[in-house]
């Protein structure tokens, strides 16, 4: 007799779309086509204080993923594993040194480029103006300035951070950078990055999980 069969379960992502950290695992399975539902949790939706979240991901952060009892947070590690089960050779790069220059700038986003312009993002959209500090804004203008120059030298004559198409580098960077582009201060022109932003919200994808105002 054979065994019966069990439907996968659909994957499950938890978390509002207005985080980029959620962001970059929406953009990723957007490119991949991968079903799945989202569940809104964090901030004024809660859920991520409950035991119940907690007991998947300790850290109460959004995101966290299900996929048919796989539980995994860290968006880096989310968009790793979500890549590499399903979009071997495509945003997934296979050859290992491709690989690690990709993975190079999502370490380099979680290490460099939101440390340097997170203050100026929650003074400028998350605090009521009579509260913002203006040099904590000043000062993370200028650390953002300073990560930019770097990945605009790195975009000149590049199409796509790493290899010849859209991959995991960009998963991790685009979120980041779309929320740089868009903070209410005065920024460097950075033609190399405005020309790759452009191609990525381009995408089907992009267009679908950055196209909101910042909140
Ligand atoms: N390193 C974690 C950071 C996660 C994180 O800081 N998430 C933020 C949103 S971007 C969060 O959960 N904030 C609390 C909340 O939304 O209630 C990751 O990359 O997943």
């Amino acid at each position: 007799m054979s065994e019966p069969t069990r439907e996968m379960a659909m994957l499950k992502i938890w978390g509002r779309t207005n985080s980029l950290n959620v962001q970059k695992a929406l953009l990723c399975l957007e490119e991949i086509g991968l079903p799945y539902v989202r569940i809104d949790a964090g901030l004024h939706f809660g859920v991520n204080d409950t035991p119940a979240y907690r007991a998947m991901n300790p850290n109460g952060l959004v995101p966290t993923i299900d996929d048919d009892g796989f539980v995994l947070w860290e968006s880096n590690s989310i968009v790793r594993y979500l890549a590499a089960t399903h979009s071997a050779g495509a945003i997934w790069l296979v050859d290992a040194k491709q690989r690690a220059l990709a993975e190079r700038w999502m370490d380099w986003q979680l290490s460099a480029f939101i440390p340097a312009i997170n203050a100026a993002f929650l003074q400028l959209v998350r605090t009521p103006p009579a509260q913002r500090q203006p040099d904590a804004i000043e000062a993370s203008r200028k650390a953002g300035e300073r990560a930019v120059a770097i990945l605009d030298a790195h975009l000149e004559g590049r199409d796509w951070l790493a290899g010849d198409q859209f991959t995991i580098a960009e998963c991790a960077i685009a979120p980041v950078a779309h929320r740089w582009l868009h903070l209410p201060m005065a920024r460097e022109p950075r033609p190399n990055i405005e020309r790759w932003y452009a191609s990525v919200m381009q995408r089907t994808a992009a267009q679908k999980v950055l196209l909101l105002p910042l909140t």
